[in-house]
């Protein structure tokens, strides 16, 4: 070998080595952000559990005592001998599907970052997402199994938990009710052949926060979409609407329509296009900045700006999942003081993950799918 093939193979053996160590290899030490998520307030700490902080992001797949878990309602603990799943409504062949009978079916698996549609829009929410390997039944066969009718237009998914509900409150016509957590799909989107109803998540039973003994995976769909607890899925002939639907879970925003301002109002339904800038990682002298790039389409792209530098591409990990994230790093010449850190994902159809001030951001009235531009703060020593 020639001198310089020597110096060059020695490089390229360091260069190896730096893109092995890509995300949340040993030998770092993280470097924490200075702007800390503010701790979830008490009326809310039944709600959201276990929040894991992004400096402790260190593999793709986010370990089941590590994922987050939202209950709105109570957290139910079902016993699996009496359970059952029923299938029912606008149906040929009504069900009622013991988990046994689910688990006897051909067994899918999909990996999938699911993440609440409230991440970013709190200021305790930041980091309500995680990605695990679900398996479960197809939910499309079940559907099929049921023969679905002619006049099904959505399909209800319905949990066991409940909680109280009231509409117009304050008036005479006050009204007071019980029900269950729902969500509805078009037929169409049930049919889905990524859908499942999951049993497991990442190898092991699914966790009670997770929904045991079956939810709804729905890859591509915001968190609330994907049902935990599920008893009973009914296909109906007319639009589903309930709080989860309609009333919470609406994006409001404000739109230009000519010379007019409109409100438009949209529920919360399929996944955007977002970025986060994870944790920087020191190594020896050299510093790290890690992170994740997740949404409904192919990333084709992280870009990473530094305080008020130029955006500069960062180095994407492989795609491991077409509905997973996928981790980005970027070697970084830090100087001592503070520094801000923004991160911007693009797709393969060239849409760019929106900045704050963008209007879609800006004009957006609802905390709900607060897909801008995140901006972490850090000091270097
Ligand atoms: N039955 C039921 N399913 C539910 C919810 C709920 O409160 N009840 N919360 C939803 C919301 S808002 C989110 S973000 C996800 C969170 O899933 P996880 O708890 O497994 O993280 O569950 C969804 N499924
Ligand atoms: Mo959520």
């Amino acid at each position: 070998m020639q001198r310089r093939d020597v110096l060059l193979s020695g490089a390229m053996a360091g260069i190896a080595l730096l893109s092995e160590r890509a995300f949340g290899q040993a030998a770092g030490k993280v470097v924490p952000w200075t702007d800390q998520p503010v701790a979830v307030p008490p009326p809310l700490e039944s709600v959201v559990r276990g929040l894991t902080p992004w400096e402790d992001l260190n593999s793709w797949i986010t370990p089941n005592e590590k994922f987050f878990s939202i209950a709105h309602y109570n957290r139910p603990q079902i016993d699996t001998s009496t359970w059952r799943l029923d299938v029912s409504g606008e149906v040929g062949k009504p069900m009622a599907l013991s988990l046994d009978q689910l688990k006897a079916m051909q067994k899918h698996e999909v990996a999938f970052t699911l993440e609440c549609s409230g991440n970013n829009g709190l200021p305790f929410a930041q980091s309500t997402i995680g990605n695990a390997r679900w398996t479960g039944a197809s939910l499309s066969e079940v559907l099929k199994a049921a023969q679905i009718a002619q006049g099904a237009v959505e399909v209800v998914f319905y949990g066991t938990d409940q909680g109280e509900e009231t509409v117009r409150p304050g008036t005479p016509l006050e009204y007071q009710y019980t029900t269950n957590f729902a969500r509805s799909m078009p037929v169409a989107d049930a049919m889905n052949p990524a859908n499942l109803l999951c049993y497991e998540m990442n190898g092991a039973a699914l966790p009670a926060a997770n929904g045991f003994p079956l939810r709804l995976i729905a890859p591509g769909w915001y968190g609330v979409a994907n049902v935990k607890w599920l008893t009973r899925i009914e296909l109906v002939n007319q639009r589903f609407l309930n709080r989860f639907m309609g009333r919470d879970y609406v994006t409001i925003r404000e739109v230009r329509h000519g010379d007019t301002t409109i409100m438009e109002e949209t529920s919360v339904g399929r996944m955007l296009l977002k970025s986060a800038p994870a944790r920087v990682v020191q190594f020896d002298g050299r510093y790290q900045i890690e992170g994740a790039a997740w949404g409904p389409t192919s990333i084709a792209a992280v870009e990473v700006k530094i305080d008020n530098g130029p955006w500069v591409k960062a180095k994407l990990a492989e795609s491991k999942s077409p509905w997973s994230w996928r981790f980005w790093s970027l070697d970084w010449q830090a100087t001592s003081g503070d520094h801000a850190i923004t991160s911007r994902a693009i797709d393969t159809g060239g849409i760019l993950q929106p900045a704050m001030v963008d209007p879609v951001i800006a004009n957006k009235k609802t905390y709900w799918e607060s897909n801008g531009q995140i901006t972490r703060q850090v000091r270097i020593a």
